[in-house]
């Protein structure tokens, strides 16, 4: 009797438990879009099953991925299960006996992520009590409410109150550089996509002031950046100890924290940064926005007086002190993002002719965005700028992308688990890598309305959530299997056994930079195997705020999913016998001009949205053949952000304007 009870754990735990051979997305899929699983191991064919039954609910063929695949060491196989479509909770199984995790098919699969992934911010905050009510278990005192004191380098003396902001990452670092590319990112996405990043429900404290919680929380980053910046407009470095502390709550610790030396890279991601705020935050907090444009502009005056980079050769620690260096010698990419960004907020020429005249110095798009290089994300925003029309700069630009977005597609298509990622890519933080290549993608298809990019971007996310040769979901508390215990020392220090939720991992590193990858891979590990779920592992399973930008903004973007309409609209090419043009003036009170190109005459439908996506105004109008303007008058109106959408028969395209009152 108890032999055959053990006999039964043993085969419930082979069964059920494991899952190593079907890689799914742990999370889900979307109803309508692409749906592949992956396999480890070949068997005649796979079936969709339910969560908790047996029936055969969708049975497919499961073919070659690619055998010997260099990033995983496997040969992978897949299974394509793209027309199944019934909501609901599911796994896949093999004639063979494997099983998957389960997973979900609905319209909305990845809301949850993106909660989640966006209030992991939340929990990275410094300088404030997370009460319970927001924080539930995870509640802690305020921590560090002493940052920081000048170093000796900086040449000052004293102290100024530098509280506030996110934790960087498992340490309690507070580092400009990477506070710029991660506010970029989150902060395009909501540009770029505002309808899918409206939600103000996430229960951190400013929920329910009818702003989205993205900007509340990106905002409490912002103002600790506004407290970095000198009164030369000069931003300093980094608010650190000397040495990272140990593996204790942030409220304990009570290192002596420095304010480091002024960096121009620095400068130029706030710069840039303060500029994309001053134009989003103007319809929610005016005066905040005018705050952050004059930030921007003084700190764009102290690159002009310090053309070169500061201090010489980058920021390097000075001795005795280890933490964080996001060591770059090269300033010229995050001078061009400023001086894109105070362009696109202010229309002034001084910033256009500085972007075109250094813009292709600074290279084209080719390869993903990161805290070290934000060419592509400058190169991105010039070419989504609504202050210029297309011109040859931005025809160069997008000619870039849609070339890269294409290699993405092509070196996707050669991996075994379709990742954008070569195996020369899997370095530190291979994750967000994966991830900023999906944020590409996904203006490319914008832009493009091609399908492969929308694809392989959807396959990024799918690889992060759990089809990858780890079987990991690599964000805490998503997915069945995920890190539990990630580098980062609340998780670690809590006494709470579930690690702080919404956190992605920094992934597989090749390049071993720890001891614990060191000790348990060797360089003929296949580099997308070198990962593990250890603590000690800083290398690959550290956390950090620019890894979780691109989650959110790819997570968010794949929300946003409201029908089957919204991408079968965008797929076909953009007609050119039809153009929207940009209302001028804008911002406007209360009269605007839109601007619009029709090859034939005939009848447009126009319509203006207000930021919550409620109709405000309707009207058909004709236009004739060649040029035509409307005018609006928006008298009656609040200030804020509206969006104009006009519609034919067969097209629709809208635009974003500004009312200031
Ligand atoms: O970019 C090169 C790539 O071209 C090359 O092929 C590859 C092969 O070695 O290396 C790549 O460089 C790596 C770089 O990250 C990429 O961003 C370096 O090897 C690697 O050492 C470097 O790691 C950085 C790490 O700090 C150590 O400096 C991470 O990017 C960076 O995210 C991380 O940041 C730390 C902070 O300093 C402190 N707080 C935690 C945070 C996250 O771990
Ligand atoms: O905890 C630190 C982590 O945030 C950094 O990314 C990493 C690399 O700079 O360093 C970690 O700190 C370790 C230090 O480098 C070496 N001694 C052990 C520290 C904690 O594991
Ligand atoms: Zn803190």
């Amino acid at each position: 009797m108890k032999y055959r009870y053990l006999i039964l754990i043993v085969f419930y735990a082979l069964t059920s438990n494991f899952a190593q051979n079907i890689m799914v997305n742990q999370v889900g899929y979307i109803i309508n879009r692409e749906k592949i699983v992956y396999f480890t191991s070949t068997a005649d064919s796979f079936y969709v099953t339910g969560n908790s039954n047996e029936a055969v609910l969708f049975r497919g063929k499961i073919e070659v991925s690619k055998l010997n695949d260099a990033a995983s060491g496997a040969n992978v196989y897949f299974g394509n299960f793209t027309s199944f479509n019934s909501p609901g909770t599911y796994k896949i199984k093999t004639n063979t006996g494997d099983s998957s995790y389960s997973f979900e098919i609905s319209l909305n699969p990845y809301n949850d992520v993106y909660n989640k992934s966006l209030k992991g911010f939340y929990f990275q905050r410094c300088g404030t009590p997370l009460l319970e009510s927001n924080a539930g278990k995870y509640a802690h005192p305020a921590c560090h409410l002493n940052d920081g004191i000048f170093h000796s380098t900086t040449g000052l003396n004293g102290s100024k109150d530098v509280t506030g902001g996110w934790h960087d990452a498992g340490d309690y670092g507070k580092y400009i550089v990477n506070a710029g590319i991660t506010v970029g990112t989150m902060l395009m996405g909501y540009e770029q996509f505002p309808e899918n990043f409206r939600n103000d429900d996430l229960n951190i404290p400013e929920s329910g002031n009818s702003i989205p919680d993205l900007l509340d929380e990106v905002k409490y980053e912002l103002d600790w950046m506004l407290k970095m910046q000198d009164s030369d407009g000069g931003v300093f470095f980094k608010v650190t100890p000397e040495n990272f502390s140990g593996f204790i709550m942030p409220n304990t610790d009570n290192s002596t924290r420095y304010i480091y030396q002024k960096s121009t890279a620095a400068t130029g991601d706030f710069a840039a940064v303060m500029a994309m705020a001053a134009r989003i935050y103007i319809p929610f907090d005016s005066a905040f926005a005018s705050k952050c444009l004059s930030s921007a502009e003084n700190a764009w005056q102290y690159l002009q007086a310090n053309p070169s980079i500061v201090p010489a050769g980058g920021f390097h620690n000075p001795s005795g002190t280890v933490t964080g260096e996001y060591g770059d010698n090269n300033d010229s990419d995050e001078r061009l993002w400023a001086a894109v960004e105070l362009f696109n907020t202010t229309d002034n020429g001084t910033y256009q002719s500085y972007y075109l005249s250094n813009y292709q110095s600074a290279g084209m798009i080719y390869y993903a965005m990161s805290w070290g290089n934000v060419t592509s994300l400058a190169q991105m925003e010039y070419l989504l700028s609504q202050q210029s029309d297309a011109d040859a700069a931005k025809n160069n630009i997008k000619t870039s992308l849609i070339n890269y977005c294409n290699q993405l597609y092509n070196t996707a298509g050669n991996d075994g688990f379709n990742v954008t990622l070569k195996t020369t890519d899997y370095y530190w933080g291979s994750n967000a890598v994966v991830l900023n290549n999906a944020v590409l993608l996904i203006i490319g298809y914008k832009l493009t309305g091609n399908m492969n990019f929308y694809n392989t971007a959807l396959e990024q996310l799918n690889y992060i959530l759990g089809t990858n040769i780890n079987d990991y979901s690599y964000i805490t508390d998503v997915g069945s299997k995920y890190p539990m215990h990630p580098h980062h020392r609340p998780s670690a220090s809590d006494g709470i056994v579930e690690p702080v939720p919404g956190l992605m991992a920094g992934g597989p590193n090749h390049d071993l930079q720890d001891n614990v990858l060191n000790t348990l891979y060797n360089s003929s590990t296949p580099p997308a195997r070198c990962y593990v779920d250890d603590q000690g592992s800083y290398a690959s399973n550290e956390i950090a705020i620019n890894w979780n930008a691109p989650l959110v903004f790819t997570s968010g973007y794949f929300s946003g999913t409201k029908n089957i309409s919204d991408v079968k609209s965008k797929t076909g090419s953009i007609p050119n016998n039809f153009r929207l043009g940009q209302n001028y003036p804008n911002p406007f009170n209360p009269q605007t001009i839109i601007p619009y190109k029709m090859k034939n005459s005939g009848n447009v439908r126009f319509t203006i949205y207000n930021i919550l996506g409620c109709r405000i105004f309707s009207k058909t109008i004709h236009g004739n053949r060649g040029n035509n303007s409307f005018v609006f008058n928006g008298a009656g109106l609040n200030s804020g952000i509206y969006f104009y959408q006009m519609k034919t028969d067969n097209y629709t395209a809208s635009k974003k304007m500004i009312i200031l009152k």
